[in-house]
């Protein structure tokens, strides 16, 4: 259908085992995406983006480990390894993911002051990718979402979708999560409140 989309959220090598912040069996969903991108007209990938030493990498606070909050200007932050480097390896789609049909990529995180988990706005909720203007030009008004990670940036992208005013659906089967104390839950809940069809 012409006003549907499939969204790829960062299908990369750094979120699968043996990357720098693997995401359990983030590899797994490698296939059935490859299916799914074959029967949507619209496919747009996500690609998490970062410079070295971006301020969400715990590498980047004195005495911070990764997976603990800090406070930033524009809210809480969860700090993370090292990962998805602009132009490095890790950064790149998993190798067997199919992208060929993929008509936009949208990099998100590449501001070094500030992480992005959405596919529309960075993590201050304000600033946006310009992903809703190009899917409202384009006539697109559903979604279906899969990629990684669950609880972050697939659950992020699904919740603005929806305030965004567009149809979203999460794909479980095509996700795979973080699960940072019960996140994944936590986020299944949120998605669920808001309107978000999981399937
Ligand atoms: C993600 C943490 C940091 C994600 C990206 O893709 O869910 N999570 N950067
Ligand atoms: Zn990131």
């Amino acid at each position: 259908m012409a006003d549907e989309a499939l969204i790829v959220v960062d299908l990369q090598i750094d979120f699968c085992p043996g990357g720098a912040l693997p995401v359990e069996g983030g590899d797994d969903i490698v296939p059935l995406v490859n299916g799914m991108v074959q029967s949507f007209e619209h496919v747009i990938l996500t690609q998490d983006w970062h410079p070295p030493h971006h301020s969400s990498f715990a590498s980047s606070h004195d005495g911070r480990a990764p997976f603990e909050e800090i406070e930033m200007p524009y809210g809480t932050q969860t700090l993370w390894p090292d990962h998805c480097i602009q132009g490095s390896g890790g950064a790149a789609f998993h190798p067997n993911f199919n992208r060929a049909r993929a008509e936009l990529i949208i990099r998100k995180g590449f501001r070094r002051s500030i992480d992005s988990y959405s596919a529309f706005f960075e993590n201050d909720h304000a600033t946006p990718t310009g992903l809703a203007g190009y899917l409202r030009e384009r006539g697109i008004s559903s979604l279906t979402l899969v990629g990684l990670a669950t609880d972050f940036c697939v659950a992020y992208s699904a919740l603005d979708a929806v305030s965004q005013g567009f149809a979203a659906t999460v794909r479980l089967d095509a996700c795979r999560g973080i699960d940072i104390g019960g996140s994944v839950s936590t986020m299944l809940g949120k998605m669920k409140a808001a309107g978000v069809t999981l399937g």
